[in-house]
């Protein structure tokens, strides 16, 4: 069983990236721009802006968080955005989620123009991705296909079980496995025998936040498990959606929680904003 080290594949992106950024300033004199539309104050949001605002300064890539309150209306985030749509040193514009309940968070991702969607939220990327054209992945399942590419997982004729189904994570991670010749099932709340489906994976993505969802039984033997949930327990700690002890000694690969694809999705976000910054026109 091999576990693959999400941190340390990030901090060589990182790297990498910032040698990419330094190289940009050279040729082109263009320094990558990232603004951040930070809303509310829950302290999870706070504490990933403030992870991805870190890691665009140790990139050389310049980085703007806009604070608002809780209370904010519709209207002045929306004004916000075409703002740094106009900002030509702005190349990537990332809305924290979630966002509270009486904004409409769907109209706000698809006022971002998609060349600056760097969360590759907007429906155009969307598209894209399900097309197999060139666009913004969100970070995520970007990060998680990375990992797999590293540790020379090739999905091409895989058995594949994708577990949650949202804009952001599952739907994405489905499409970017089915584009690398995976036969993908996505499974989700409505699905009748999760473990039918999990059993049968060569690999097993999951991403619902359920703590201690998938248990050593769901997995097939040999498998490769990507754990993509986030949650706290009581005491403090994170922990993802995979029962780690349980599942670790049936698998080829997983990834731990923390450590695992948390940090790979800020690497894809410096990525992808540098990404923008070289499409400048
Ligand atoms: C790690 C996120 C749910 C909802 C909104 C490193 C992150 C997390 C974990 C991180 C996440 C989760 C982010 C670790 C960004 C991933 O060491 O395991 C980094 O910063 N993430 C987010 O911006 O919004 C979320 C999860």
């Amino acid at each position: 069983m091999q576990i693959i080290d999400g941190k340390k594949l990030a901090q060589q992106i990182r790297r990498e990236i910032a040698k990419e950024v330094e190289e940009l300033k050279a040729s082109r004199d263009i320094t990558p721009g990232l603004a951040v539309i930070l809303v509310g104050d829950d302290p999870a949001s706070h504490a990933y802006v403030k992870m991805k605002a870190k890691a665009c300064k140790e990139a050389g890539i310049y980085s703007i968080t806009h604070e608002m309150p809780e209370s904010i209306s519709q209207n002045e985030i929306e004004e916000t955005i075409l703002m740094m749509n106009k900002n030509p040193n702005i190349d990537g514009i990332l809305v924290q989620l979630p966002l509270p309940t009486h904004i409409d968070a769907t109209k706000i991702l698809e006022l971002i123009d998609p060349a600056k969607d760097v969360d590759g939220f907007h429906p155009y990327n969307f598209g894209r991705l399900m097309t197999g054209l060139d666009g913004f992945v969100p970070c995520t399942p970007l990060g998680v296909m990375e990992m797999l590419e590293a540790y020379g997982i090739d999905p091409k004729g895989k058995d594949a079980c994708v577990v949650g189904a949202s804009n952001i994570v599952g739907k994405p991670m489905a499409a970017l496995l089915l584009n690398a010749f995976a036969t993908v099932d996505i499974c989700h709340i409505y699905t009748k025998d999760l473990a039918a489906h999990t059993k049968q994976a060569d690999i097993l993505v999951v991403g619902v936040g359920k703590a201690g969802l998938i248990t050593e039984d769901m997995v097939k033997e040999g498998a490769v498990v990507i754990d993509i949930g986030i949650n706290r327990l009581e005491d403090g700690s994170l922990t993802g959606d995979v029962d780690y002890e349980g599942v670790a000694p049936k698998c080829s690969h997983i990834t731990p929680v923390p450590g695992g694809v948390g940090p790979m999705t800020i690497a894809m976000l410096l990525k992808n904003t540098l990404k923008a910054a070289k499409d400048r026109s």
